[in-house]
């Protein structure tokens, strides 16, 4: 028999590091007997879409969440009363069955439930000698019934409930039920921080973690797991030296994969996070997937920088990562751009789309990164009340909500430390 499915996850509004890496770390994963499958946490920009594309690599299915579903839960050894059922067929169930209520179909559909204290008020009339009912005038529809799509959370701590599809019985579901169902294994990369990881991940069960950002806020796990972190510049990088580790010759489409997210992480080797070993890796996995590395990467780069067709509010969820120190919570989000002149021209609308972005969930601020890929520099601009400690952060004077910060490219290494460092 296979073993459980495990999901490959990266981050929230995903990059290309986490679409691509965790599909070629569930390939690993999968090559090595594992049974393993990518899952994506959100929509795939066009970097990450041109880079599957040019591969010929499909897209990883969406999970937008990992909590358990009452499909999985659902208790499928309760069978239904059909309508046409005896009060004593309705008797014997209940000696069988916990629930209060019995499920009744007709045919295939469900129709609705009989409750036990119906048919006990029936055993009182064979006493008295009136005339008995028949099952389907006990019938009611109750009010909480559930589809297999409803998360386990929400239901009731007491009884047991009825599952249907559509109109169809499935089971019933209760709250132990619901505790005691299998929990989804997760593998993650690219990110570690609670807030980046996918919604519900706290009903799942996380067995590790190959990433190359800062350790931020509690991870807890219920048991030992694996975890790799490396100050490298892609997690790419690192699920290229786990498969030579492992001895496994990077497939060509996976490599084309691991190199584009190498290209996009490291900005085409610009970003300082950039290290010789992600130089090393992109060289070996360009040979295999068989591209020149500046024509291609440049290509890719452009694919993603076209933001023309992107709204403002758009274009603040752009890439944006939720960070807290426990005090602050705020969002970061980054647009890459061949020119940013386009966009600084279009600032107003933009800052008035972060203070909504800001304002919708009363984030201390939210700040975009407007980075010129040839220029090798940012323009900072930002909502919320952070004139103060974006000014001691970059030490600039901050300027209609902006700073200018030449050779700056990279949130983790040189916005999010300074940022956190000056919020103290
Ligand atoms: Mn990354």
């Amino acid at each position: 028999m296979l073993s459980k499915q495990i999901f490959v996850t990266g981050h929230k509004s995903p990059d290309t590091d986490s679409i691509c890496t965790s599909i070629a770390y569930a390939k690993l994963q999968e090559l090595q007997g594992v049974n393993a499958i990518p899952v994506r946490a959100g929509e795939i920009n066009k970097e990450s879409a041109f880079a599957l594309q040019y591969f010929k690599v499909e897209p990883q299915p969406l999970v937008t969440d990992l909590y358990v579903k009452v499909g999985k839960a659902v208790r499928r050894d309760i069978p239904p009363l059909p309508v046409s059922a005896s009060l004593k067929d309705a008797a014997q169930w209940f000696a069988a069955y916990h629930p209060e209520e019995a499920p009744v179909v007709d045919g295939e559909r469900f129709v609705g439930v009989v409750a036990k204290a119906a048919l006990a008020d029936e055993f009182i009339k064979t006493v008295t000698g009136e005339e008995l009912s028949r099952i389907k005038d006990l019938v009611y529809m109750p009010e909480t019934v559930f589809s297999p799509a409803h998360n386990g959370h929400d239901v009731p701590k007491e009884g047991h409930y009825v599952v249907v599809d559509g109109d169809r019985y499935i089971g019933m579901i209760c709250a132990g039920c619901v505790e005691k169902a299998d929990k989804q294994q997760v593998m993650l990369v690219d990110h570690n921080e609670r807030k980046q990881i996918i919604d519900g991940i706290e009903e799942a069960e996380i067995v590790s973690v190959v990433d190359h950002h800062r350790i931020g806020g509690t991870l807890m796990t219920e048991g030992p797991i694996f975890i790799l972190f490396r100050p490298v510049g892609c997690t790419a990088t690192i699920v290229t030296a786990l498969y030579e580790q492992a001895g496994i010759a990077v497939p060509k489409q996976i490599a084309g994969l691991l190199l584009s997210a190498i290209i996009s992480d490291t900005v085409l080797f610009r970003s300082p996070t950039c290290t010789e070993e992600d130089k090393e890796a992109a060289a070996k996995l360009a040979d295999i997937a068989g591209v020149d590395i500046q024509t291609y990467g440049m290509e890719m780069l452009k694919a993603g920088a076209n933001v023309s067709d992107l709204t403002p509010d758009q274009i603040v969820h752009n890439d944006m990562k939720e960070f807290s120190d426990g005090v602050h919570t705020f969002t970061v989000a980054q647009v890459q751009v061949m020119d940013t002149s386009d966009l600084l021209a279009q600032k107003n609308e933009l800052l008035a789309a972060l203070e909504r972005l800001r304002a919708s969930k009363d984030f201390s601020a939210s700040f975009l990164m407007i980075t010129g890929i040839i220029e090798e520099a940012t323009n900072f601009i930002f909502a919320g009340p952070m004139e103060e400690v974006v000014a001691k952060a970059f030490s600039k004077d901050v300027v209609e909500q902006e700073v200018f910060l030449p050779h700056v490219m990279s949130r983790k290494k040189q916005i999010v430390p300074p940022l956190l460092d000056a919020m103290k």
